[in-house]
């Protein structure tokens, strides 16, 4: 949690951001329409999201317990129903796959945020002026990392996502909506991008120029995994879509991944959209908001180990494809977040909430640096993904 001073970050929602001081009541007038099971004891500002507004609420016991009060950005998911629906849709088949047994789980806990209902008429949400707040269970007793701290953690990072993934395998995308048009499909942002620079002043600053430059000499690349998918190479999957070190919840007492939270982007897409997106975020040691651009690094003694422990969970439904697409996918998936921070910088920070004038632009030049260290390290994670493929996926 980051404290009061993430609520009073410039939103990019347009709409103007609560402030605890000034609407408690507010706040907990819309909490008091979920069905909690007790009296509301504190709501703090829960702090990390780029995008969602969203407080942690503490109910009395006993037992206490807590939930994640969030407020959607409309501008982001313009049909926040249907987030919620993809969010039900995966809550319910999880628990049928779970009753059945069979999972790479054995007898450890998983668990999946639970949607809290409306008092009364049992509506998953509570729209008040204009806005969009639902309520959202949290995993007790776990708490999670903005980046990654040990070789046993990067492998319970890889393990919980590849458990997810196992867990939904068998979900038919066709049964989700596709709440984000055009997340993570990267010739979309590249689009995107080239309209906002046709209509932002000509670059001056040094960091801005090297940039473009990097972006340029890219294109080709950055449709790689659609055009594997566009050739039936690689296929539509239900998804996290937003797999990052923090966003994999540790059991407290044994460090184990025991959930995936933050499911607003489930829906239909490339599971090498989640792996790079957990590679990128699992194996920057210094994490997204650094400062220290210089030693940003992709290490790769992390990425074994996030490696091993997905496909420890996930390799009975890999196909020679996507161990074919694995290293575009992590190379891809930092370029492509580097390519959105920085087109919401030229955009004047309209997505991403920021915290100083030239955060994105500083976002960006991390997932840059990031991409050049994994360029520069392809052999080596080809050599990696070669490796545990004959280990783990003998034959495929
Ligand atoms: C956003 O809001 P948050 O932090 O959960 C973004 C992700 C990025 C991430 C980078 C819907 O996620 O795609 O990877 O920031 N989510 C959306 O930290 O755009
Ligand atoms: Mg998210």
């Amino acid at each position: 949690m980051r404290g009061r001073h993430a609520i009073i970050r410039t939103c990019a929602t347009g709409e103007r951001p609560m402030t605890l001081g000034e609407s408690d009541a507010a706040l907990v007038s819309i909490a008091e329409a979920f069905d909690l099971p007790g009296r509301i004891r504190s709501l703090e500002p829960l702090g990390s999201g780029n995008v969602n507004e969203s407080f942690v609420v503490v109910c009395d016991g006993p037992p206490e317990r807590r939930f994640v009060l969030q407020r959607l950005n409309r501008r982001v998911f313009p049909r926040p129903d249907l987030v919620m629906a993809n969010i039900l849709a995966l809550g319910e088949h999880v628990d049928r796959r779970l009753a059945q047994g069979g999972s790479p789980l054995g007898e450890r806990r998983w668990e999946v945020p639970r949607v809290v209902r409306c008092r009364g008429d049992q509506r998953p949400w509570v729209e008040r002026d204009g806005a969009f707040w639902r309520l959202i269970t949290f995993i007790e007793s776990s708490r999670s990392f903005d980046v990654v701290a040990s070789a046993a953690q990067a492998r319970e990072v890889g393990f919980g996502l590849g458990v997810f993934h196992h867990l939904i395998s068998d979900l038919p995308p066709a049964g989700l909506a596709d709440t984000l048009e055009g997340f993570h499909i990267t010739p979309r942002y590249l689009e995107h991008y080239d309209a906002v620079l046709a209509k932002a002043p000509a670059a001056v600053v040094n960091e801005v120029l090297h940039c473009l430059a990097f972006v340029d000499e890219r294109r080709d690349f950055a449709s790689v995994l659609e055009a594997a998918r566009d050739s039936g190479q690689l296929r539509l999957r239900p998804i996290h879509g937003d797999p990052k070190v923090n966003n994999v919840m540790m059991e407290a007492c044994s460090g184990r991944a025991c959930a995936l939270v933050d499911l607003d982007t489930v829906k239909p897409g490339l599971i090498h959209y989640d792996i790079g997106d957990c590679l990128r975020s699992c194996c920057n040691p210094l994490g997204e908001e650094t400062a220290d651009l210089e030693a940003v690094s992709f290490d790769i003694d992390l990425c074994r180990e996030v490696l091993s422990g997905y496909l420890a969970a996930a390799s009975g439904f890999l196909t020679a494809a996507d161990y074919d697409h694995l290293y575009a996918a992590v190379r891809l998936i930092s370029f492509e977040l580097g390519l959105r921070f920085l087109t919401d910088h030229l955009a004047g920070n309209v997505y991403f909430r920021t915290d100083q004038p030239g955060h994105n632009l500083q976002r960006a030049l991390v997932q840059f640096r990031l991409t050049e260290s994994i360029e520069a390290q392809e052999i080596q994670i080809q050599d990696l993904i070669a490796e545990l493929r004959a280990d783990l996926a003998p034959g495929c």
